[in-house]
């Protein structure tokens, strides 16, 4: 399948002295907006990417400049808690610095966009004076850790999102590249001395991503990620964790041996062998992954082609712990909550519906400014979800309806607005910044739900909750093979629809149409709308429904995906 070379990514990893490059040479060069590409491999690794404006691309070549650069700037926000100061310092970025918009991110991250060369050191500077960063957000390492935000937090999540911490201080490089470039820290004597224990000096073979989930909800969607640590409880208590691993989205259209994948079980672990087993899920696939060809690098590769025996072993000799059977769990959802909920020790959290995780002053409606308004009143926190959406949490009784009035004064949508389908939608970044789009996603996705909701009115669906995602590409940012619903772009105006996943996450959609315009995706869609209304069991979900009518078959393995 892969030649033997190297890929150039690992030939600029490894000549990179841990990570530093040209960058801080390229920052200060006055000549063009951009950095050199060995440079814009390696900044990744610093939570940054080097973009250009896409919906102005052609005419600046017709007029002979260089492309419009500038910068998306990832942060790494663990379990995407942040303070209300926190949320402060984000505010003032974005407005300072950046495209005036915040954009939550489909992993409880925010990304900047629109940074120019000449603000992009003291932009990283003023994040970090924010108390964040972006080491880690981006590149070949293990990414921004997930852990389930629920508004109902409860002493499990509190102490989930604990461990998701530790695991990612542990997975994180430890290169003082980024410390001396953007934060001008004392330059280390010799890149030679440094030492990544983990990671070793060419990193892994591809990026790594990590959640933790508890059940019933999967909001984190933990079957798409490399590694998933999913909670098991009894009493109220945490007991362990089953651990999943090799779950992944991306592929290429055309490509048939890319492929999204779900996540195998490799059994059962207590939390003290936590970052041990993580440890040694990293290592294996740091020396097995493929370094040759970047489409097949992922860990959901390695196991695919070396079995998940073969893996699970490999993981027990280097953890020196051995997986007990998995124990039994339930995933219900894995969409988000909104609204106000209450938890266990009293505090109210409010789960604001973000569409597509744009933060943004429109109009009316200015979510920028409000939710500027609320962090400087009053001392909460603001919980990025796995869905692209926030929360506004920990809020004492007092201070709820001060909360609602700000939401309501600043003409902040809320939950009781939009329908199910819209509240379990997700979009991809995709035009005009992603450079790897191929299709809308972000700036279109709202305008088919309205097409497609009026559809669902018509056969008195409207409150049947179906997930739908949208990707400008096949790499799936929104993870768009586990929705019911998924249009995945291939070109302007064109999309390949997927359906039939499960509404929990657990089960891939099976490719339905191959390069549908709207007009094919509605006509597509309303018979089976239609069917959905009539036949459906009590309580089945959509893609439940498409399953069993045969109208798509079920996918039972991603390398299974593009069988006809
Ligand atoms: Fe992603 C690349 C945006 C979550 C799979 N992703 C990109 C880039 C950086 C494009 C690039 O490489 O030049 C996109 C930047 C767009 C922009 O203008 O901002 C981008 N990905 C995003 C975000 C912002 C989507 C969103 O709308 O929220 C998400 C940021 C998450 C974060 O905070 O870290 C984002 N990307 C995901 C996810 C979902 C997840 O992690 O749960 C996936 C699928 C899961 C997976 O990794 O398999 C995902 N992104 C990819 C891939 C395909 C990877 C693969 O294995 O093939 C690429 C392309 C690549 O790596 O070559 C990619
Ligand atoms: Fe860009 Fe494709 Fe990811 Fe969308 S799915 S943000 S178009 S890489």
């Amino acid at each position: 399948m892969s030649g033997n070379e190297l890929t150039e990514v690992e030939i600029i990893k490894a000549a990179s002295r841990h990570l530093r490059g040209s960058i801080a040479e390229g920052l200060v060069d006055p000549l063009t907006g951009a950095i050199s590409p060995p440079d814009t491999q390696l900044s990744k690794f610093h939570g940054i990417y080097q973009q250009d404006d896409r919906d102005i691309r052609s005419e600046r070549t017709r007029q002979k400049l260089e492309p419009a650069y500038s910068f998306m700037i990832r942060a790494r926000i663990p379990g995407g808690l942040l303070t209300s100061a926190q949320w402060l310092g984000v505010d003032r970025i974005a407005t300072d610095y950046a495209n005036q918009t915040v954009r939550l991110t489909t992993r409880q991250a925010i990304q900047y966009h629109g940074v120019i060369k000449r603000d992009l050191k003291q932009t990283v500077a003023d994040i970090n004076h924010a108390t964040l960063d972006t080491i880690a957000a981006c590149g070949d390492v293990n990414r921004n850790v997930m852990s389930p935000p629920l508004p109902a937090l409860s002493a499990v999540h509190r102490q989930v999102q604990r461990y998701a911490e530790s695991l990612s201080e542990h997975l994180m490089p430890k290169s003082r590249a980024y410390h001396e470039i953007w934060l001008d820290s004392k330059k280390v004597e010799s890149s030679k001395d440094e030492v990544e224990p983990i990671y070793g000096d060419t990193y892994l073979p591809r990026k790594f991503k990590a959640a933790f989930v508890v059940p019933p909800q999967n909001d984190v969607d933990v079957y798409a990620q490399d590694l998933g640590f999913i909670t098991i409880v009894e009493d109220s208590v945490v007991v362990g964790f089953n651990v999943s691993v090799g779950g992944g989205m991306g592929m290429t259209h055309g490509e048939t041996n890319t492929y999204p994948r779900l996540g195998d079980v490799l059994g059962f672990i207590t939390p003290k062998d936590i970052l041990a087993v993580a440890e040694a899920i990293v290592t294996t696939q740091r020396d097995y992954g493929d370094r040759t060809n970047r489409k097949h690098a992922r860990l959901k590769y390695t196991i695919d082609d070396r079995g998940v025996e073969w893996f699970r072993g490999e993981v027990e000799r280097r953890s020196a712990v051995k997986f007990e059977e998995a124990r039994k769990f339930a995933f219900v959802a894995n969409g988000d909550v909104y609204g106000w909920h209450r938890d266990d020790v009293g505090a109210w959290h409010y789960g604001l519906f973000v569409e597509n995780g744009r933060i943004v002053d429109v109009g009316e409606r200015r979510l920028l400014s409000g939710l500027r308004k609320i962090a400087e009143r009053y001392n909460t926190e603001f919980r990025l979800t796995p869905n692209q959406n926030l929360i506004i949490s920990k809020v004492d009784e007092a201070e709820k309806a001060g909360i609602a009035e700000i939401l309501s004064e600043f003409g902040i949508q809320n939950s009781q607005r939009a329908t199910p389908l819209r509240l379990n939608s997700m979009a991809c970044v995709a035009f005009p910044t992603c450079g790897l789009a191929m299709a809308e996603s972000e700036r279109y996705l709202p305008t088919l739900i309205d097409k497609l909701d009026a559809g669902l009115k018509q056969y008195g669906l409207t409150d049947k909750p179906i997930t739908i995602r949208m990707t400008g590409c096949a790499n799936g940012c929104a993870r768009p093979y586990i929705a019911e619903i998924a249009l995945v772009g291939k070109g302007p105006g064109r999309y390949k629809v997927f359906l039939g996943a499960g509404f929990a996450g657990e089960r891939l959609g099976a490719p339905y149409l191959e390069n549908a315009n709207e007009a094919e995706v509605l006509e597509a869609l309303d018979p089976l709308f239609a069917r959905f209304a009539a036949e459906r069991n009590d309580a089945e979900h959509f893609g439940d429904f498409l399953v069993r009518a045969g109208i798509v078959r079920e996918v039972t393995a991603g390398r299974h995906i593009h069988d006809n």
